[in-house]
């Protein structure tokens, strides 16, 4: 893969803290998309082929057997980027070469966010395996953005065992938003900031907003 990355304009990414709201947020645009005739692909990371799942497993939900062996800051970053190696040549490439959307919960941001500001991993290090490695930008990033305390609150609301990473303490999730925020801010053509503290209908209608947006500005370019 050559070493520049492409924006590339049928490519939607989600991304925010834990409890953002994400989930929700997708589904909207997936009927806003599809409800314009498009064919979309949803998907998320780290995952979203078989065995970028199975990545995903040892990264959050180690089974017993690994479970007490810590996971290095750097074996962590290696891993969800092998998973994005697979999930870009198996299912983003190709969606998008046919003429899908592909709108992922998650991508490399989160790298930066959460290896880079949670884990303190250079971000030098994260943008050159961007650039070997995966080589793709998304069009629009939707940043769900909500203070740490009211995020974790709703996650810890499921009714669910948190995974390895809910498991950190608060000053790693307020990193994890601070780099968020930045990278919104030096990259606002890509980025739309969402207000994610708002109740569900309205973060799922200002997101398909924003997506309508930039539909119509492609269509106008
Ligand atoms: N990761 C990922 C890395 O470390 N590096 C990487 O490179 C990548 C790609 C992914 C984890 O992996 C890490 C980051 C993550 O820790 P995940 O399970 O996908 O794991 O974690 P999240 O993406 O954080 O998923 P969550 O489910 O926690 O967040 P969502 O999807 O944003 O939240 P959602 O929609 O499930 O909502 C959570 C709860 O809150 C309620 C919902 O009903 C639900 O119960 N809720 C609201 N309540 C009130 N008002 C609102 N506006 C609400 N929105 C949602």
């Amino acid at each position: 893969m050559s070493s520049a990355l492409l924006r590339h304009p049928r490519f939607v990414s989600l991304e925010g803290g834990e409890g953002a709201g994400k989930t929700t947020a997708i589904n909207a645009i997936y009927a806003a998309l599809r409800a314009r005739g498009h064919e979309v692909v949803l998907t998320r990371e780290p995952g979203g082929t078989p065995l970028a799942e199975r990545i995903r497993a040892i990264v959050l939900k180690p089974d017993a057997d690994i479970a007490d062996e810590p996971l290095s800051a750097e074996a962590e970053l290696l891993l969800v980027f092998a998973a994005r190696a697979q999930h870009v040549r198996q299912i983003i490439q190709p969606a998008l070469q046919r003429g899908a959307y592909v709108v992922t919960d998650r991508f490399t941001d989160s790298s930066y966010a959460y290896q880079g500001g949670g884990r303190g991993l250079e971000a030098d290090w994260i943008a050159d395996l961007e650039r070997r490695v995966v080589g793709l930008l998304p069009g629009l990033t939707l940043l769900l953005d909500v203070d740490v305390d009211v995020g974790r609150a709703r996650a810890n609301s499921r009714d669910m065992w948190p995974d390895r990473i809910e498991n950190e303490q608060d000053d790693f999730f307020q990193r994890v938003r601070e780099v968020f925020r930045d990278r919104a801010r030096h990259d606002a053509q890509r980025f739309a900031l969402i207000d994610a503290s708002q109740p569900q209908d309205r973060v799922a209608a200002d997101v398909v907003a924003r997506v309508e947006q930039w539909l119509q500005e492609q269509e106008r370019a």
